[in-house]
């Protein structure tokens, strides 16, 4: 695998030398979407399977996560470079209850590359806080984003709430667990599996 060393940094929690590996890879050329998919994401699905066998515990997740947080840091103005522009002011948080945001924080770096202005509140985002925000930002699109079955629920409430509020904005949801039924079910504009998805349904919908 081309980005071993990359993929290894994280599921052997380097966090003192990721940074230099990720630059070092740059270096030699290697192309930044390898890094983030067979490097920082692949790695980061393994650590999620052995999690689920049991052989992993929170704490190595976490540890995991800051690792390929810092391996972000490190792509991201590559990221940024590297895609045509766009407008549009996308307000985007991880649902009530969940406090995932390495997801969150991949797709707002891909809407950001595309051209976006990303206002990002964060995690464990209550529903009103969305529409303070879309208001005060004037925002065309809302991203929410939860990892968990039971953070599900709080992403049907905050689109309950938007859409009650009647602003004029598309809603976009994803994470792993949410599929397109169920953004359907619950009433969402549009559904992205992944972080490019993110930036195609951003594009379409202020297009
Ligand atoms: C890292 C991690 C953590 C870290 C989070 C650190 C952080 N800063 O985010 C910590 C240790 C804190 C954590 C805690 C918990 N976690 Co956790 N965690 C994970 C893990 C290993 C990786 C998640 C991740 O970052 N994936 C990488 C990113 C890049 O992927 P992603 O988030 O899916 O995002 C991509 C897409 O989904 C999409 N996307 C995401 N959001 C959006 C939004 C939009 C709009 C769009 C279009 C697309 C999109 O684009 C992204 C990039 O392509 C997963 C397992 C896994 N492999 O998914 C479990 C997992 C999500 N966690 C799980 C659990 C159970 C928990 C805990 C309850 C554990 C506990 N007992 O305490 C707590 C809950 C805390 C809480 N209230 O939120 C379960 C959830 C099970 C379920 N069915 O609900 C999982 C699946 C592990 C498992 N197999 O059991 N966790």
């Amino acid at each position: 695998m081309a980005v071993l060393e990359v993929y290894e940094a994280i599921t052997g929690y380097n966090l003192a030398s990721v940074a230099e590996i990720v630059r070092q890879e740059l270096d030699k050329g290697t192309d930044v979407s390898a890094i983030l998919n067979e490097g920082l994401i692949a790695a980061m699905d393994d650590v999620g399977s052995r999690f689920s066998e049991g052989e992993l515990f929170v704490p190595e997740m976490l540890m995991a996560a800051k690792v390929m947080q810092a391996g972000l840091d490190v792509i991201k103005p590559r990221l940024l470079e590297t895609d045509i522009r766009a407008k549009g002011i996308i307000v985007m948080g991880t649902v009530q209850g969940d406090l995932h945001d390495i997801g969150k924080n991949l797709v707002m770096m891909m809407l950001e590359g595309g051209g976006f202005e990303v206002i990002d509140l964060g995690v464990d985002v209550e529903p009103r806080k969305f529409v303070a925000a879309a208001k005060e930002h004037g925002a065309q699109v809302i991203a929410l984003s939860a990892l968990l079955t039971t953070t599900m629920p709080a992403m049907e409430g905050t689109v309950a709430t938007l859409k009650k509020e009647g602003l004029d904005v598309k809603i976009m949801v994803g994470g792993a667990p949410v599929t397109r039924n169920y953004a359907n079910k619950i009433g969402a504009d549009g559904y992205g599996e992944d972080a490019p998805g993110a930036v195609l349904l951003a594009r379409e919908f202020v297009d």
